[in-house]
């Protein structure tokens, strides 16, 4: 498929009234190593994130912080979400923020189309408000309240008590929309994913949509609707747009043409809004709707969704800090199988950060390496004939970089790993067998040491290659060491086993340095 064809993945654009946890971090990541993987292999790839800063949660916060919302959010960008994109080394084309011009300007246009094309009428509604999820809520969405809110309702994903509101507002007839939505479904089983996402949001539709309150008078921080100054747009019809109004939509139609349509990397949590809110509104828009939402699953602690509110959110530089930030990024990439959720444990990140990061895949790079400068001056010895072993692992470097790139397609990142992890086991399990130390201390076997070594090299360039998406600081230390041709970034990833290095290799540094127990057990963190 490396066809240039275009591959334009977002996340969600994340709430500014707290600072990230490592959720938002999981999200940001994955999207981030699908982007890498797409750009490496040639495609048309950009890759949006940013920032959601409308709606009550966030004027409250602010509010109760002696700030307006505006001067919040900059503060909270820029001293909490941007900086994030580096601490987990995230590659993003574009950082969108819903108080961006390009963004609210065409908010408003777009709405104005929805209102001139008859979508949009005026309608009372009353219900319960979540201001935490900032959506009216079901009856079946709230349970009993324990603790201090006992004997109330509360929403079941926060915990906090919902808010009876009754209010005069625009809506949006998402209710016409059902049948096309189920179509839709049917039509392409891949739209939403995974199927347990699916099967859920399939029967929710099922039971028929009603209309959708799109704008608020109660409060003033919002996008104004431009036919009516004293409502402002409902948050989530607000941030929804972003992944058009960043694409170039309403200023740009080359870019948004190039662009659109999105894969939408979210939580499972947010999927209703991404699978059914967003692809009605682009439908009665006359666009087109997103290739895919992918809603992955949830990060627990303590057998919940980890959560801020909940006082269970753990920073993700308390991780970096100590393991870095290729092991973040491996660990939940490799741990979690991506669309389920998985528990996060500081035993299993450090186990797996010695036994498959250090020792696994670092020892067998340095050795690698410590092997050709010892035994052939860094000179890369060429092969001889090929025996059964050298050939074997020929063979896996081509199978698994198929593989891989079959998962990714299929967003199966941990099966991507898990393929390319084949590799890493094999050349360990190679180099045992083949002794390369016993071959040097007999000339005779002269040859035959280079071509285990020569062998050994290429599987460690092909896993430098492969890897770059996913630890991309190590990959690129050990393509500098294999004086690899330009940036291992900019290799071909489905042609990987093809890399091209230099005919010398130099020193390497340690790619995962061991990590003192005290500070791997999170005490330190
Ligand atoms: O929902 N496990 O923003 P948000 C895994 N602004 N992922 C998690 C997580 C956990 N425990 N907690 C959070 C919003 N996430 C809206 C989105 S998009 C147009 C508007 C991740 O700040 C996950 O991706 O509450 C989830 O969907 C997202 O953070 C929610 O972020």
């Amino acid at each position: 498929m490396s066809d240039g064809s275009s591959f334009y993945v977002t996340t969600p654009i994340f709430y500014v009234n707290d600072v990230p946890h490592i959720g938002h971090a999981y999200t940001e990541v994955a999207a981030d190593v699908l982007a890498r993987w797409h750009r490496q292999a040639g495609d048309d790839t950009w890759f949006l994130t940013g920032t959601d800063e409308h709606g009550q949660k966030i004027l409250r916060t602010a509010t109760a912080n002696g700030v307006t919302p505006k001067e919040w959010a900059d503060r909270l960008v820029e001293t909490a979400w941007q900086p994030l994109l580096k601490t987990i080394d995230i590659s993003n084309d574009d950082f969108i923020r819903t108080t961006d011009e390009r963004h609210e300007v065409n908010v408003q246009l777009f709405l104005q189309r929805l209102f001139d094309a008859g979508y949009i009428y005026t309608g009372e509604y009353e219900g319960y408000y979540c201001v935490g999820c900032e959506e009216y809520k079901a009856d079946s969405d709230l349970v009993d309240g324990t603790g201090e809110y006992a004997g109330q309702k509360v929403c079941a994903i926060h915990s906090k008590p919902v808010e009876l509101l009754k209010e005069r507002n625009y809506f949006f007839k998402m209710s016409e929309f059902s049948q096309r939505l189920l179509d839709l479904y049917d039509e392409n089983p891949n739209f939403i994913q995974p199927e347990s996402v699916r099967n859920e949001i399939v029967s929710f539709v099922r039971r028929g949509l009603t209309d959708l309150s799109i704008s608020r008078q109660t409060f003033d921080w919002g996008v104004k609707v431009p036919w009516d100054e004293s409502h402002v747009v409902y948050v989530w019809f607000d941030a929804l747009l972003n992944y058009i109004t960043a694409a170039g939509y309403g200023y740009d139609d080359e870019a948004f043409a190039r662009r659109w349509p999105a894969t939408h990397i979210v939580g499972k949590d947010i999927a209703r809004f991404h699978a059914v809110i967003w692809p009605a509104m682009l439908m009665a828009a006359g666009l087109e709707v997103p290739k895919q939402v992918f809603g992955h699953g949830w990060l627990l602690v303590g057998g919940e969704k980890m959560s801020k509110s909940k006082l269970t959110g753990i920073a993700p530089n308390q991780i970096t800090d100590t393991f870095g930030s290729d092991a973040f990024r491996y660990y939940f990439m490799r741990a979690i199988n991506f669309g389920q959720d998985g528990s996060f444990s500081w035993e299993d990140l450090s186990a797996r950060y010695q036994a498959e990061l250090a020792n696994g895949f670092g020892n067998l790079a340095s050795r690698v390496i410590a092997m050709v400068t010892r035994y052939f001056d860094g000179v890369v010895p060429d092969a001889g004939v090929l025996d059964a072993p050298d050939q074997a692992i020929r063979d896996t470097e081509v199978r698994v970089t198929a593989a891989a790139d079959d998962a990714i397609s299929r967003l199966a990142i941990h099966e991507a790993i898990a393929q390319v992890w084949q590799l890493v086991d094999e050349l360990n399990g190679y180099i045992t067998l083949q002794e390369p130390w016993a071959l040097s201390k007999d000339p005779a076997n002269r040859e035959r040491l280079g071509t285990v070594l020569n062998t050994a090299v290429r599987g460690i360039g092909t896993l430098a290659v492969l890897l770059s998406p996913v630890i991309p600081e190590a990959s690129s230390k050990l393509w500098t060491a294999l004086n690899g041709a330009g940036a291992v970034s900019d290799q071909p990833i489905r042609s990987a086993f093809d890399w091209a290095g230099g005919t010398t290799v130099s020193a390497l540094e340690p790619l995962f340095p061991r990590i003192e127990s005290s500070e791997s057990d999170g005490s330190a963190a």
